[in-house]
Protein backbone atom coordinates (compact mmCIF):
# COMPACT_ATOMS: atom_id res chain seq x y z
CA UNK A 1 0.00 0.00 0.00
CA UNK A 2 1.25 3.32 -0.60
CA UNK A 3 0.62 5.69 2.00
CA UNK A 4 -1.11 9.05 1.12
CA UNK A 5 -1.71 11.52 4.32
CA UNK A 6 -4.31 13.06 1.98
CA UNK A 7 -6.76 10.34 2.13
CA UNK A 8 -7.60 6.12 1.45
CA UNK A 9 -4.30 4.94 0.28
CA UNK A 10 -3.57 3.53 -3.36
CA UNK A 11 -3.06 -0.41 -3.29
CA UNK A 12 -0.05 -1.47 -5.44
CA UNK A 13 1.34 -4.51 -6.30
CA UNK A 14 5.11 -5.04 -5.97
CA UNK A 15 6.66 -7.86 -8.32
CA UNK A 16 10.68 -9.56 -8.00
CA UNK A 17 11.42 -12.34 -9.75
CA UNK A 18 14.27 -14.03 -12.16
CA UNK A 19 13.71 -11.02 -14.97
CA UNK A 20 13.01 -7.90 -13.32
CA UNK A 21 11.40 -5.79 -10.77
CA UNK A 22 8.02 -3.88 -10.93
CA UNK A 23 5.62 -1.80 -9.00
CA UNK A 24 1.86 -1.84 -10.44
CA UNK A 25 -0.98 0.25 -9.13
CA UNK A 26 -4.82 -1.29 -9.27
CA UNK A 27 -5.49 2.45 -9.88
CA UNK A 28 -5.23 2.74 -13.92
CA UNK A 29 -3.63 -0.06 -13.70
CA UNK A 30 -1.01 1.53 -14.05
CA UNK A 31 2.88 -0.03 -14.42
CA UNK A 32 4.72 2.56 -12.01
CA UNK A 33 8.03 1.18 -11.75
CA UNK A 34 10.22 -1.81 -14.09
CA UNK A 35 13.76 -2.74 -13.82
CA UNK A 36 14.95 -5.84 -16.07
CA UNK A 37 17.92 -7.72 -13.84
CA UNK A 38 21.15 -5.77 -14.40
CA UNK A 39 19.85 -2.60 -16.08
CA UNK A 40 18.84 0.75 -15.37
CA UNK A 41 14.89 1.42 -14.63
CA UNK A 42 12.85 1.74 -18.12
CA UNK A 43 10.22 4.71 -16.36
CA UNK A 44 10.37 7.60 -14.64
CA UNK A 45 8.25 8.00 -11.55
CA UNK A 46 7.70 11.60 -9.95
CA UNK A 47 8.87 11.65 -6.40
CA UNK A 48 6.36 13.87 -5.38
CA UNK A 49 3.27 11.76 -6.11
CA UNK A 50 0.52 11.72 -2.92
CA UNK A 51 -0.82 8.76 -4.12
CA UNK A 52 -4.05 10.03 -3.05
CA UNK A 53 -7.07 7.45 -4.67
CA UNK A 54 -8.83 9.02 -7.79
CA UNK A 55 -5.52 11.44 -8.61
CA UNK A 56 -3.88 10.52 -11.47
CA UNK A 57 0.12 9.28 -10.58
CA UNK A 58 2.69 11.28 -12.51
CA UNK A 59 5.23 8.78 -13.76
CA UNK A 60 4.93 4.85 -14.90
CA UNK A 61 2.56 4.35 -17.81
CA UNK A 62 -0.73 6.14 -17.30
CA UNK A 63 -3.63 5.27 -19.39
CA UNK A 64 -5.43 7.99 -21.41
CA UNK A 65 -8.73 6.69 -22.13
CA UNK A 66 -11.48 6.61 -23.37
CA UNK A 67 -10.40 10.12 -24.53
CA UNK A 68 -6.70 11.90 -24.99
CA UNK A 69 -6.19 15.61 -23.90
CA UNK A 70 -9.05 17.67 -23.38
CA UNK A 71 -12.28 15.84 -24.05
CA UNK A 72 -13.36 17.36 -27.83
CA UNK A 73 -16.45 18.43 -26.47
CA UNK A 74 -16.99 19.01 -22.57
CA UNK A 75 -13.62 20.28 -21.58
CA UNK A 76 -14.23 20.38 -18.34
CA UNK A 77 -14.16 16.42 -18.10
CA UNK A 78 -11.38 15.48 -17.04
CA UNK A 79 -8.01 15.63 -19.26
CA UNK A 80 -6.78 12.43 -20.82
CA UNK A 81 -10.50 10.83 -20.09
CA UNK A 82 -10.62 8.33 -16.80
CA UNK A 83 -9.26 5.17 -16.58
CA UNK A 84 -5.95 6.21 -14.89
CA UNK A 85 -7.77 7.37 -11.69
CA UNK A 86 -10.02 4.24 -11.82
CA UNK A 87 -9.95 1.49 -9.75
CA UNK A 88 -9.20 -1.54 -11.91
CA UNK A 89 -10.09 -5.11 -10.63
CA UNK A 90 -7.34 -8.08 -10.25
CA UNK A 91 -8.47 -10.54 -12.48
CA UNK A 92 -5.88 -13.05 -12.51
CA UNK A 93 -2.29 -13.48 -11.49
CA UNK A 94 0.18 -16.10 -12.00
CA UNK A 95 3.67 -16.92 -12.43
CA UNK A 96 6.25 -18.91 -15.16
CA UNK A 97 9.50 -19.31 -15.78
CA UNK A 98 8.72 -16.31 -18.25
CA UNK A 99 7.83 -14.06 -15.14
CA UNK A 100 4.76 -13.00 -13.88
CA UNK A 101 1.44 -12.33 -15.70
CA UNK A 102 -1.41 -9.73 -14.83
CA UNK A 103 -4.99 -9.21 -15.86
CA UNK A 104 -6.95 -6.07 -14.39
CA UNK A 105 -10.18 -4.87 -15.68
CA UNK A 106 -12.36 -2.16 -15.56
CA UNK A 107 -16.10 -2.72 -16.51
CA UNK A 108 -18.56 0.91 -16.94
CA UNK A 109 -20.18 1.48 -13.42
CA UNK A 110 -21.93 4.42 -12.00
CA UNK A 111 -19.14 6.89 -11.62
CA UNK A 112 -17.79 6.14 -15.56
CA UNK A 113 -21.67 6.42 -16.98
CA UNK A 114 -21.64 10.02 -15.80
CA UNK A 115 -18.27 10.94 -17.94
CA UNK A 116 -18.71 8.63 -20.96
CA UNK A 117 -22.56 7.11 -20.80
CA UNK A 118 -21.51 3.42 -22.62
CA UNK A 119 -20.77 0.14 -21.84
CA UNK A 120 -17.53 -0.90 -22.07
CA UNK A 121 -15.13 -3.83 -20.62
CA UNK A 122 -11.54 -3.23 -20.90
CA UNK A 123 -8.67 -5.54 -19.80
CA UNK A 124 -4.81 -4.94 -19.02
CA UNK A 125 -2.59 -8.00 -19.61
CA UNK A 126 0.52 -7.15 -17.91
CA UNK A 127 3.34 -9.92 -18.63
CA UNK A 128 6.79 -8.90 -15.97
CA UNK A 129 9.59 -10.86 -17.67
CA UNK A 130 13.22 -9.71 -19.74
CA UNK A 131 10.92 -7.28 -21.08
CA UNK A 132 7.71 -5.36 -20.28
CA UNK A 133 4.52 -6.15 -22.58
CA UNK A 134 1.18 -4.82 -21.86
CA UNK A 135 -2.29 -5.67 -24.07
CA UNK A 136 -4.77 -3.63 -23.66
CA UNK A 137 -7.96 -4.36 -24.89
CA UNK A 138 -11.78 -2.51 -25.34
CA UNK A 139 -14.90 -4.55 -25.75
CA UNK A 140 -17.92 -2.95 -26.62
CA UNK A 141 -21.09 -4.10 -24.23
CA UNK A 142 -23.33 -1.46 -24.94
CA UNK A 143 -25.95 -1.53 -27.71
CA UNK A 144 -24.83 1.05 -29.94
CA UNK A 145 -21.19 2.08 -31.22
CA UNK A 146 -18.74 3.77 -29.35
CA UNK A 147 -15.51 6.10 -30.39
CA UNK A 148 -12.66 6.42 -28.23
CA UNK A 149 -9.36 7.68 -28.36
CA UNK A 150 -6.30 6.16 -26.11
CA UNK A 151 -2.71 6.09 -25.51
CA UNK A 152 0.05 5.07 -23.04
CA UNK A 153 1.43 8.41 -21.36
CA UNK A 154 4.33 6.43 -20.96
CA UNK A 155 7.21 8.61 -18.78
CA UNK A 156 10.88 7.24 -19.61
CA UNK A 157 13.99 7.27 -17.21
CA UNK A 158 16.36 9.32 -19.63
CA UNK A 159 19.94 10.25 -18.56
CA UNK A 160 19.62 14.20 -19.29
CA UNK A 161 16.68 15.58 -22.34
CA UNK A 162 19.59 17.77 -23.63
CA UNK A 163 21.69 14.30 -24.59
CA UNK A 164 18.44 12.34 -25.59
CA UNK A 165 17.24 11.41 -29.14
CA UNK A 166 13.87 9.52 -30.68
CA UNK A 167 14.21 7.82 -33.29
CA UNK A 168 11.65 5.90 -35.69
CA UNK A 169 9.28 9.13 -36.19
CA UNK A 170 12.02 10.63 -39.12
CA UNK A 171 10.20 11.60 -42.10
CA UNK A 172 6.63 11.57 -40.57
CA UNK A 173 4.44 15.04 -40.55
CA UNK A 174 3.44 15.71 -36.68
CA UNK A 175 0.96 18.20 -35.28
CA UNK A 176 3.24 20.90 -32.66
CA UNK A 177 0.28 21.18 -29.92
CA UNK A 178 2.31 24.44 -28.65
CA UNK A 179 1.59 26.09 -32.07
CA UNK A 180 -1.34 23.61 -33.55
CA UNK A 181 -2.79 26.19 -36.12
CA UNK A 182 -0.13 24.61 -38.50
CA UNK A 183 -1.71 21.36 -38.89
CA UNK A 184 0.16 18.33 -39.64
CA UNK A 185 2.59 20.44 -41.28
CA UNK A 186 6.13 19.87 -39.75
CA UNK A 187 8.51 17.18 -40.83
CA UNK A 188 11.62 15.97 -39.42
CA UNK A 189 14.06 14.53 -41.52
CA UNK A 190 16.37 13.90 -38.59
CA UNK A 191 15.74 11.75 -34.99
CA UNK A 192 14.34 14.30 -32.56
CA UNK A 193 16.51 16.04 -30.44
CA UNK A 194 15.14 18.58 -27.69
CA UNK A 195 16.29 22.20 -26.64
CA UNK A 196 12.87 23.27 -25.31
CA UNK A 197 8.96 22.02 -24.23
CA UNK A 198 8.26 19.74 -27.10
CA UNK A 199 4.96 18.53 -27.33
CA UNK A 200 4.14 16.29 -31.14
CA UNK A 201 1.73 14.59 -32.30
CA UNK A 202 2.21 11.96 -35.05
CA UNK A 203 0.07 9.97 -36.96
CA UNK A 204 0.38 6.91 -39.55
CA UNK A 205 3.44 6.04 -37.21
CA UNK A 206 5.48 2.80 -37.49
CA UNK A 207 5.07 1.08 -34.48
CA UNK A 208 8.89 1.05 -33.52
CA UNK A 209 11.61 3.46 -31.72
CA UNK A 210 14.52 3.69 -30.16
CA UNK A 211 15.34 6.60 -27.24
CA UNK A 212 18.82 6.63 -26.63
CA UNK A 213 20.59 9.42 -23.85
CA UNK A 214 24.18 9.93 -23.51
CA UNK A 215 25.82 6.79 -22.54
CA UNK A 216 23.08 4.90 -21.33
CA UNK A 217 21.69 1.62 -22.69
CA UNK A 218 19.01 2.67 -25.32
CA UNK A 219 15.17 2.12 -24.35
CA UNK A 220 13.32 0.30 -27.36
CA UNK A 221 9.35 0.68 -27.59
CA UNK A 222 7.16 -1.61 -30.12
CA UNK A 223 3.40 -0.74 -30.39
CA UNK A 224 2.48 -1.77 -34.07
CA UNK A 225 -1.08 -1.77 -34.24
CA UNK A 226 -0.85 2.08 -32.62
CA UNK A 227 -0.50 4.94 -35.71
CA UNK A 228 -0.60 7.90 -33.05
CA UNK A 229 2.45 9.02 -30.86
CA UNK A 230 3.03 11.72 -28.92
CA UNK A 231 6.37 13.15 -28.12
CA UNK A 232 6.02 15.38 -24.15
CA UNK A 233 8.51 16.71 -22.25
CA UNK A 234 7.21 19.85 -20.30
CA UNK A 235 11.02 21.99 -20.22
CA UNK A 236 11.34 23.86 -17.20
CA UNK A 237 8.46 26.73 -16.79
CA UNK A 238 5.54 24.33 -17.71
CA UNK A 239 7.25 21.44 -15.22
CA UNK A 240 7.20 24.01 -12.64
CA UNK A 241 3.55 24.94 -13.33
CA UNK A 242 2.43 21.36 -13.80
CA UNK A 243 3.50 20.14 -10.15
CA UNK A 244 4.84 16.98 -9.59
CA UNK A 245 8.25 17.44 -11.62
CA UNK A 246 10.19 18.87 -8.95
CA UNK A 247 13.45 20.72 -9.89
CA UNK A 248 15.55 19.42 -12.63
CA UNK A 249 13.58 16.34 -12.88
CA UNK A 250 11.69 17.12 -16.20
CA UNK A 251 15.71 16.47 -17.30
CA UNK A 252 15.40 13.23 -16.66
CA UNK A 253 11.77 12.00 -18.15
CA UNK A 254 10.75 11.73 -21.93
CA UNK A 255 7.17 11.01 -22.61
CA UNK A 256 6.65 9.18 -26.25
CA UNK A 257 3.51 7.96 -25.84
CA UNK A 258 1.78 5.19 -28.57
CA UNK A 259 -1.99 5.14 -28.75
CA UNK A 260 -4.82 5.76 -30.77
CA UNK A 261 -5.75 9.57 -30.72
CA UNK A 262 -7.45 12.53 -32.67
CA UNK A 263 -7.52 11.38 -36.50
CA UNK A 264 -6.98 7.79 -35.87
CA UNK A 265 -10.05 7.83 -33.04
CA UNK A 266 -11.59 4.39 -32.56
CA UNK A 267 -15.11 2.93 -33.71
CA UNK A 268 -16.43 -0.12 -31.74
CA UNK A 269 -19.69 -1.51 -32.68
CA UNK A 270 -21.49 -3.55 -30.12
CA UNK A 271 -20.21 -6.53 -29.43
CA UNK A 272 -17.14 -5.83 -31.09
CA UNK A 273 -13.43 -6.26 -29.40
CA UNK A 274 -10.21 -4.32 -30.29
CA UNK A 275 -6.85 -4.96 -28.45
CA UNK A 276 -3.17 -3.25 -28.80
CA UNK A 277 0.08 -4.09 -27.39
CA UNK A 278 3.18 -1.95 -26.01
CA UNK A 279 6.62 -3.59 -25.44
CA UNK A 280 9.16 -2.11 -23.70
CA UNK A 281 12.90 -2.94 -23.21
CA UNK A 282 16.39 -1.93 -22.51
O1 LIG B 1 0.93 14.15 -23.60
C1 LIG B 1 1.25 15.49 -23.57
C2 LIG B 1 0.24 16.22 -22.72
O2 LIG B 1 -1.02 16.26 -23.32
C3 LIG B 1 0.81 17.60 -22.44
O3 LIG B 1 0.18 18.57 -23.22
C4 LIG B 1 0.59 17.76 -20.93
O4 LIG B 1 -0.70 18.25 -20.65
C5 LIG B 1 0.79 16.33 -20.48
O5 LIG B 1 0.07 15.57 -21.44
C6 LIG B 1 0.47 16.06 -19.03
O6 LIG B 1 -0.85 15.82 -18.84
P1 LIG B 1 -1.32 15.41 -17.33
O7 LIG B 1 -2.81 15.48 -17.39
O8 LIG B 1 -0.83 14.02 -17.05
O9 LIG B 1 -0.66 16.42 -16.42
Amino acid sequence: WLASEAGPAIEVLVIKNSWCDAVIACQGAQVLHYQPKQKLPILWLSDTNQFQRGKAIRGGIPLCFPWFGKHPHQPDLPSHGFARQMEWQLQQASENIQGHHLSFVLKDNAATRLLWDYGFEATMDIHLGNQLEINFQVHNTDCQPFEFGFAWHSYFAIQDINQTQVHGLEQLAFLDQLSPDGGYSHVETQPIRFSSETDRIYQQAGGHYEISSGQESPIYIDAPECSSVVVWNPWAEKAHRLGDIPGDSWKHMLCVECGKLDKANVLLEPGQTVSYQLVLSR
